[in-house]
């Protein structure tokens, strides 16, 4: 009886444990502590690719051609009436402790407009230009590679990296909505990693260097310092030719949520030129984003001056009409560099083209993803 007892007994918790369902500990998002809106915002990218591809721009927001903040409000506005759905910013210089960004941004206006985005519905992206931590050069300082092996642990370099470590958290700890809610954001480290011009680019260190520099990174502002409010993006130049070019540096599928390229249109390169490989170099990175699992975005890209009548309609909606291709971020409207700019402007030589950009309904601005709410959860 007894015996029997027992056997029943383990029937029916071999039964109970086979009929319970696996809970699905794994988050989508590359941080697994990610707070809630943050996923949201990464489920809510991925279906509105379905829809069409977000336009974005670089300090849209803290100037543009004849304007500096607090007048504006945004070149884009000013040709639309609607605002970019991307808004990008550099955080170059956060690690001194500096008051500015590198571009003279300040960082306090920084925070309120990115608050000011959250609250419009409209979702931010950081770079980061930071200085040479070995040589205390710029970010464009190459006169040495020992750069990235001295701020990995036992490196000389290493505590006053975790130091620029600590001033990036605060900064994106400080950023929170109405309800002290962390506002989650897009964070592009170390971009353009497959060129040779910053002190992380591929000539300046293995593979190793530069994974471990990646990793040591994320979790020193994942787990220290719990800044959960991060999509991790992947931005290589757009040098690459095959998935093993694309990741030879890639940092693994548990630290990134977004994979992408940065691609300028060159002075002297035809429009169809950049055309075809922009099409090209996108219908690959969707490809790889497919294989990857990830969400791919053209996370910088323009052509100075837009000097191209019809180079929104020609070159950049027809090469993304056909792909799931998420965002792409067009570079900023220097008030610096009189001759720097890659968006178009009251007066421009292409803004009628841009108004028909703007028009089709697959480019998506401000206004077309608002009523989404990309933070909310949409029962995924
Ligand atoms: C570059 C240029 C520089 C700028 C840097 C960081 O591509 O626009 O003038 O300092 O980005 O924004």
């Amino acid at each position: 009886m007894k015996k029997f007892n027992i056997c029943l007994f383990l029937a029916a918790v071999l039964l109970l444990w086979s009929c319970t369902p696996v809970l699905e500990s794994k988050v989508p998002t590359a941080d697994n502590q990610a707070t809630a809106e943050t996923v949201n915002l990464l489920l809510n990218m991925k279906a509105l690719t379905a829809k069409g591809f977000m336009f974005g721009h670089q300090d849209d927001l803290a100037y543009g051609i004849g304007w500096e903040a607090p007048e504006g409000p945004s070149d884009i506005y000013l040709l639309v009436n609607d605002y970019p759905a991307i808004f990008g910013w550099d955080l170059g210089h956060i690690e001194l402790g500096a008051e500015q960004n590198l571009d003279g941004v300040s960082f306090a206006s920084m925070k309120q407009w990115a608050i000011q985005v959250h609250a419009m519905g409209g979702i931010n992206t950081y770079s980061w230009h930071a200085d040479n931590p070995l040589t205390g050069g710029s970010t464009w300082d190459i006169s040495s590679s020992d750069v990235v092996r001295s701020v990995l642990p036992f490196g000389e370099k290493h505590d006053l990296y975790l130091i620029w470590l600590d001033r990036l958290a605060a900064f994106f700890l400080d950023l929170k909505d109405e309800s002290g809610l962390p506002i989650p954001v897009i964070f592009r480290p170390y971009h353009e990693h497959t060129g040779n011009w910053f002190w992380w680019g591929q000539v300046h260190c293995t593979s190793e260097e530069f994974r471990e520099l990646w990793h040591m990174t994320f979790h020193y502002l994942k787990d220290t310092r719990k800044v959960n409010n991060l999509l991790w993006a992947y931005s290589p130049s757009d040098n690459f030719k095959s998935l093993e070019e694309f990741t030879e540096r890639y940092p693994g599928k548990d630290y990134v949520d977004i994979v992408g390229f940065d691609m300028y249109q060159q002075p002297g390169q035809t429009s169809e030129h950049f055309a075809a490989r922009l099409k090209d170099t996108a219908s690959l990175l969707v490809d790889f984003a497919v294989t990857l699992d990830k969400l791919p975005a053209i996370t910088e890209m323009g052509y100075e001056q837009v000097p191209d009548p019809v180079w929104w309609t020609t070159v950049v909606w027809a090469s993304f009409k056909d792909l799931p291709v998420s965002y792409a971020l067009f570079w900023r409207n220097a008030i610096n560099r009189p001759d720097h700019y890659y968006a178009p402007y009251p007066g421009h030589l292409s803004q009628d083209d841009f108004i028909r950009f703007y028009e089709l309904p697959e480019t998506l601005f401000l206004s077309d993803i608002e009523p989404e709410n990309v933070y909310d959860s949409h029962s995924f």
